[in-house]
Order: C-alpha cells, then sequence, then structure tokens
C-alpha cells in the first residue's frame, strides 16, 4: 500500500503548522536568545523594543504565570531565563506583536547587560571539572580487569563523533489559541504531544485537562521535536493565556540552528583485548557525553550509549563507563538512534584499531564475534541474534569477494582515485529505556455509514505511521482501506501518550489499534450471529462480508454495522496496550529492556579523489532484518533515508562552536548536508525475513531508527580508502571525515602526523605518489 499522503504531499496540500489558516486578531512570537554562552544578567533593557511598531507585549521570566520549569527529566531547565545563561541562544525574553516581522524587529532592539562567566564547550574539560548532568553509570559482565592478563593483544585508544543537526524541513514552531474558561487549543510540531501538554500545564499553571495539544503531522522530527518542541509551545500558551489571543511562533531556519540542541557529540577513550583467535575477550569504554547546558533527555540518550556499547558482538567481559558532562552549548537532545550510533561508533572503532595493527581486514574480527542467539548482553538480556544470518547473507548475495577483487584491481591501477570498504553490521533495541514509557492507546470509531475514524498516540512525521495504523484498522476489520481515515493526534481524544519516538511508535499504537479492532469485530460477530441463528465462533468477517460456517451470507459490512447501531451496541473501543514481558533494574543495571533486536548487515564501498580529499558514495548494500515487512514501501524509505542521514553524520555535516560556544556553523551556508548527489549511487536492500514471536505489530519490526547507523560503515570504508593512498597515515577516530580531514589524511606522514598542504600541492603529490610507487 501506497504512503496514504503521498498524494496531498506532491499536490502540495498536506497541511503542516504553518498552513494552519489563521484565525483573526493572531499575534506573532518572536524569541530574543542570550548573544553570550555564559553569564549573569546585570540589566535588561526592553524600552527600545517595547516601542518597535505593533509591539503588544514583552515577556520575561517574572511574566511566567505557572513554574518557570520546564526540564522533563530533571527540573533544570527555565522557559525563560532569570538571572544566569547558559548557552547562546537560550531565551530570555518573548516579544508578542502584531505580524512576525514586527516581533523580529523588536527582538534585535532588546540589549542585555551580561557579566561572563567562563565557558565550557568541551565535555573532557567539564569532566575534569566535576560538570555533570545525572551520576556516571556503568554496564560490566564478567571482569575485564582479570581478562586482560588472557589477551594476546591489547589496544587502545580515542574516538571522538560530532553532534548532528537535525534538519527537520518544517522548523520548530506552536500556534496557541485560547478557548473558553482558560483552556488552549495547541497546534505544534512536535513529537511529543503529551510532553507539550505538561509543560504548557506546569509553565501556564493550567491542568493538563485544559490544554488539546492537536498535530496533524510535522515536516520530519529526527528526535528534535521529542522534547524540544515544548519550548515554543509554552511560549505561545503563556502568551494566549496571559492575553487571551491567538499566538503564533514558527522559527525561522537560523533562529532554529541557534536555539535548539543537536544530537550528542561524545568523546570516548576504549580498550580491546583479542586472543589469539581474534576472539574479543575484554572491552572497556568510557564515554564523555556533552549534554550542553541542561538535561533535556541526556540521561536517556546517555543510558542507550551504554545499551549499545558492544553493537551486534559478544564480548565476555566488558566494563563501560558513560559521563553526562555539563556545557553551556544548547541542550543536545534525541536524534534518530538516541546514542546508539555514538557507542556502536567507539566499538568499531577499537575493532578497526585492532585490525590495523594487526595488519588484518576489520571484518575478520566483526565476523568472529558476532553475537548468537542466547549470549547475554552487559546488560542481562539474552540476544536473539540474526547477526550471523546477517552477515552471511550479505556476504553471499552481494558477493564480497568480487567486490574486494575489484577495488583491488582499481587500487593497484588507479594512482589518484582510490577505493575503499567497510561492513557495518547493527543491532538495535527495540524499546523505550524506559520501561513505563512503552505503552500506547489508540481510540476507534465505526460510524453509521460503515466509515471508521481511528485515533493514536502516534504522531505522523513523514516515516509514514498513519499508513501502517490505517492498514491494522482495514485488515483488523477486514474493510477496504478507503473507509479508514487517521484523525489527528490530540490530547483530548488519546491521553498521557509517549512521544513518537525509539522506533517503536508502529508497534506501540499498532497493538494498541489491533486491539481495538478485535473488540469491535468481536462485538459485530454476536449481532451477526443473533442475526443468522448461529454462534458468535461460526461468524467471520473478510472483505466486508458476513461469513456464517465458512460460507458468504448475504450480510456485508453496512448492514452488519447499522444493525449493531440498532441494537445499541457500542461501535466505539478504547484499547491500552503495555508491552508485555520488559523491565529493567537501573541500580543494578540488569534486565530485559528491549522487546526485541533489529539486525542487519551493510556493505559500503566508497571512492576518495586523492587529489581534491573529496569522495564519493558508490554503493550500500544491505540485508534488513525485517521480520515480516507490512509495508515494504514505507519501510524501504526509512532504511534509504537512514542510511544517507548516518553518512550524513559520518562524513560531511559538521558542527562548529567556538570557544565561546557560538554556533559558526549556523546556516547552510556553512552546514553541509546530503544532498541528492552525496547520495549513494547504489542502494539495494535485501529483507532477511525472520518470522520471531509477535512483539512487533504484525511480526514487522521497527525500521525508524536502526538504519541510520549503516552509514557508520560510510567512515570507515573512507579511511581504508586513505590507507589505500597513504598505508602510513595514523588516523585519529574523529567523525566527520570531512573532505578536509581526509586530505590531510592523506598526505600524512609518520613525522608529521598533522600537515599542512603546502601551496604547492601538487608537489607534494607527487612526491608521495614517488615513494609509494
Ligand atoms: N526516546 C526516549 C528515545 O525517550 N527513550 C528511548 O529509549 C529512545 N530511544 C530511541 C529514540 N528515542
Ligand atoms: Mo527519537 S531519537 O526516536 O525521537
Amino acid at each position: 500500500m501506497k504512503n496514504i499522503d503521498s498524494r496531498t504531499h506532491v499536490r502540495g496540500e498536506s497541511v503542516y503548522l504553518d498552513d494552519i489558516p489563521l484565525i483573526q486578531g493572531t499575534l506573532f512570537g518572536a524569541a530574543f536568545g542570550s548573544p553570550i554562552a555564559h553569564g549573569i544578567i546585570k540589566t535588561l533593557d526592553l524600552s527600545a523594543a517595547a516601542a518597535m511598531p505593533g509591539v503588544v507585549k514583552i515577556f520575561t521570566y517574572e511574566d511566567v504565570t505557572g513554574e518557570n520549569q520546564i526540564g522533563g527529566i530533571v527540573p533544570d531547565e527555565p522557559l525563560l531565563a532569570e538571572h544566569h545563561v547558559h548557552f547562546c541562544g537560550m531565551p530570555i525574553a518573548f516579544v508578542v506583536a502584531e505580524t512576525d516581522d514586527e516581533a523580529r524587529a523588536a527582538v534585535k532592539r532588546i540589549t542585555v547587560e551580561i557579566e561572563p562567566l567562563p565557558v565550557i564547550t568541551d565535555p573532557r574539560e567539564a569532566y575534569a571539572q566535576g560538570e555533570f548532568i545525572i551520576r556516571p553509570r556503568t554496564h560490566k559482565l564478567g571482569e575485564t580487569t582479570t581478562a586482560w592478563s588472557q589477551c594476546t593483544h591489547i589496544f587502545e585508544g580515542r574516538a571522538d563523533t560530532n553532534g548532528q543537526e537535525h534538519l527537520y524541513i518544517e522548523t520548530q514552531g506552536a500556534y496557541a489559541i485560547p478557548q473558553e474558561n482558560n483552556a488552549i487549543k495547541l497546534y505544534s510540531s512536535t513529537q511529543g504531544p503529551t510532553a507539550v501538554q505538561r509543560a504548557v500545564a506546569r509553565s501556564s499553571g493550567l491542568h493538563m485537562h485544559q490544554i488539546d495539544v492537536d498535530v496533524t503531522r510535522l515536516g520530519g522530527g529526527f528526535g528534535g521535536k521529542e522534547d524540544q518542541a515544548n519550548m515554543w509551545a509554552a511560549l505561545c500558551a503563556l502568551a494566549a493565556h496571559v492575553l487571551h489571543k491567538p499566538v503564533k511562533y514558527a522559527l525561522n531556519r537560523m533562529e532554529d540552528m541557534a536555539m535548539t540542541g543537536k544530537r550528542h557529540p561524545y568523546s570516548s577513550d576504549f580498550k580491546i583485548g583479542l586472543d589469539n583467535d581474534l576472539n574479543i575477550l575484554a572491552y572497556e569504554a568510557t564515554f564523555y557525553q556533552n549534554a550542553g547546558a541542561s538535561a533535556d533527555l541526556s540521561p536517556a540518550v546517555m543510558e542507550r550509549t551504554l545499551f549499545h556499547c558492544t553493537s551486534t558482538y559478544f564480548i565476555p567481559n566488558v566494563t563501560a563507563t558513560a559521563y553526562s558532562c555539563r556545557t553551556h552549548l544548547p541542550p543536545n537532545t534525541a536524534f534518530r538512534g538516541f546514542g546508539g550510533p555514538q557507542g556502536m561508533f567507539v566499538i568499531e572503532a577499537a575493532i578497526t584499531k585492532a585490525a590495523e595493527s594487526l595488519g588484518i581486514d576489520a571484518s575478520v574480527i566483526q565476523a568472529k564475534n558476532l553475537n548468537k542467539t542466547g549470549d547475554e548482553f552487559a546488560y542481562g538480556q539474552k540476544a536473539v541474534s540474526e547477526a550471523h544470518a546477517c552477515w552471511n547473507k550479505a556476504n553471499e548475495l552481494y558477493d564480497l569477494e568480487a567486490i574486494r577483487d575489484n577495488i583491488a584491481k582499481f587500487n593497484s591501477v588507479n594512482l589518484l582515485y582510490k577505493k575503499g570498504l567497510a561492513l557495518m553490521p547493527i543491532c538495535f533495541g527495540i524499546s523505550f529505556t524506559n520501561t513505563r514509557m512503552n505503552q500506547a492507546r489508540a481510540l476507534v470509531h465505526v460510524y453509521t455509514d460503515g466509515s471508521v475514524g481511528v485515533s493514536t498516540g502516534a504522531v505522523e512525521m513523514g516515516q509514514g505511521v498513519n499508513t501502517k495504523m490505517l492498514q491494522v484498522a482495514a485488515h483488523v476489520l477486514s474493510i477496504q482501506p478507503d473507509r479508514v481515515k487517521l484523525q489527528t493526534t490530540s490530547t483530548y481524544r488519546i491521553a498521557n501518550t509517549s512521544p513518537s519516538a525509539a522506533s517503536a511508535t508502529a508497534d506501540l499504537n499498532g497493538k494498541a489499534v489491533q486491539m481495538a479492532c478485535t473488540e469491535i469485530v468481536r462485538r459485530l460477530k454476536v449481532v451477526a450471529a443473533g442475526e443468522l441463528n448461529v454462534s458468535a465462533e461460526e461468524i467471520f468477517l473478510k472483505d466486508e462480508w458476513v461469513y456464517a460456517n465458512g460460507e458468504r451470507t448475504d450480510w456485508n459490512w453496512n448492514q452488519l454495522v447499522m444493525e449493531a447501531f440498532t441494537k445499541r451496541v457500542s461501535l466505539s473501543e478504547h484499547a491500552h496496550y503495555a508491552t508485555p514481558d520488559i523491565h529493567y533494574d537501573a541500580s543494578e543495571e540488569k534486565g530485559h529492556p528491549f522487546t526485541y533486536h533489529v539486525y542487519g548487515t551493510a556493505i559500503v564501498d566508497v571512492t576518495i579523489d586523492c587529489l581534491r580529499g573529496t569522495y564519493e558514495m558508490e554503493s550500500v548494500k544491505v540485508v534488513h532484518d525485517f521480520g515480516v515487512s507490512m509495508n515494504p514501501l514505507i519501510d524501504r524509505g526509512q532504511i534509504e533515508g537512514g542510511i544517507v542521514q548516518g553518512l550524513g553524520w559520518m562524513t560531511m555535516e559538521e558542527i562548529v562552536f567556538d570557544q565561546a560556544g557560538r554556533l559558526r556553523s549556523n546556516a547552510l551556508s556553512t552546514y553541509k548536508v546530503p544532498d541528492i548527489y552525496s547520495v549513494p549511487k547504489e542502494i539495494a536492500i535485501e529483507p532477511l525475513k525472520t518470522e520471531q514471536d509477535n512483539l512487533a505489530i504484525f511480526r514487522s519490526k521497527a525500521v525508524g531508527e536502526p538504519p541510520l547507523m549503516y552509514g557508520i560503515g560510510a567512515y570507515f570504508a573512507l579511511r581504508n580508502a586513505v590507507r589505500a593512498f597513504n598505508p602510513m597515515a595514523t588516523i585519529p577516530f574523529d567523525a566527520p571525515m570531512t573532505p578536509e580531514k581526509l586530505l590531510l589524511a592523506l598526505y600524512q606522514s609518520p613525522t608529521a602526523p598533522h600537515p599542512m598542504p603546502s601551496a604547492n600541492g601538487e608537489t607534494e603529490v607527487a612526491q608521495h605518489l614517488a615513494v609509494n610507487s
């Protein structure tokens, strides 16, 4: 089935926040953010701004009617700064004016005097100063301290990954409309309608039942709107509540880039030990997470880094410790993979370091250590593993030997272009690591004309979840898909929702839809049985017809629905689903946090230009564990998007903050994201069909986040290509591998590890080539 939004998307008719028709009298907000990263506000002068045309009111923390606090996990984030500012762009004031141009013009006239305090941007520096968001955590299996003596080979190193800008096409924004008796209707571009509702209730002083957060769809989220839509919604709601007028604020791109958090950069240390047969016996890792200025989701992100620190490998002795380090950057937040990719990069770096030191291919160590069913992760859960199945199928199907031969042949005859290859196996745990978030509800109404409305807590953000929900309802009710409509996601209809996140949205909400529809079918069968004088067990519904004892009757869906209504049988159902069998004990760091894992293997093949340091992605060839995909087109889209987003993070997307904590890569002129030319020339995706138990909706495994991690292979493939040109290069594990870094590595010599390219680059190349030929 096609994505149900494809028609309105193509025609430009799909409704996003900015497409909602404005109510007369709507006012517009704009935030004034701190111009410096850390300091104490001495004076704030709003007089010039307040005198600007159209300005209605300028809100500061003193105008907050509820609690000046929006921190979700830790209450450490004021809605508007009081005396301290902790990051550049931290909202200090909120201007409300008659037009958005007037609001933004007034923001420019606000002046603030801030006494500067020392700025920390580096997580290791924060660590050295004891600046932590929460206590450190350690995952442990076996005993590394004694395991080292059994290791033949031990390698240590450091690995760094940079942040990543979400760059959802639709920026953050909200539109708050006051209702009678102080209630508020809120349109918000959020993955978490309930998170917005809670933040608004807390900061406005209203009750949750007075706040309807209503979401039609988002133009992308990627985690950036799991928590960080709250701020803008809370500001608009506050202004709407105080002024009794509708208030809207949709950030422009530069505001969004400067004021919102990103993927967490990490700096990590590793130590890996192998025996004679290349079994990894021991692994130690220390992760320094750059959390930014307040907690946001950092504690949960840090936890997932630990959960994925051994990726898809079985290692009997593991000690991994993570620190959430407070710096003066915008609070970093959820981003597709949620700390998992950062942990997985480090183990791949460790394996690569071992392989390079031993003069073998990393894939030899990778293959040797893939986990098997029954192997224990450091957090106590036992694997139900598809790692070998995916790896072996990828090797055979794509003929890895032939790819290797081609690359070797190419590299032997080409001096100025080199190819590189890497394999990237993945393993990603599905469920919110916070067990209580693994619940969802659905509300299904069958109307008397036979049409069906489905509401869930799922937010459509391009991932196709509404299409999947519709498929579930149509299948269980056994009716045509066009009878079913997915309603907007509203906190008045579905309460206490988890954000659409953790790849778990279709599973959680789909199960609830399945339960609600199953109950309606049960009632309809009783009605049909009464009419047809058979027992309800003898009835089934198929393709809009009632069957009794295997025979089609002359009762169809419409008649049955009308009959049920006439008999005063409920045609509506609200169902609740809670994932069974998951648990976690954070004090022991042991449990069974994930419903299941998703596996896969990618073969990534790149070509570098050894004069320019530029590169092309030739192919990414994947065998992916879909379970049984319920929508191959949508799932393929998720994998293609994930791969490109992952390789963007690993290769070209470079977030730069200066030492004063100012974002320098603050626009698309300075922050390079993958475009059509960066997409691999070939993306091959082969399903590994696996049955397993029915914990995924219709056995269709979660697909949102796992494929992003295939992109990590691009980093290691580039590295291998560089080493084909310059075997002497000792390249730091420091992603992204931008063309600049790649060029440095190409001409690095063991004596001068970081050469600057000379003005006369050609001479250097010639010398280099002379040495290497
Ligand atoms: N969000 C969250 C997530 O709150 N908890 C999680 O475990 C998670 N995992 C992935 C992505 N978002
Ligand atoms: Mo997410 S990182 O699943 O919001």
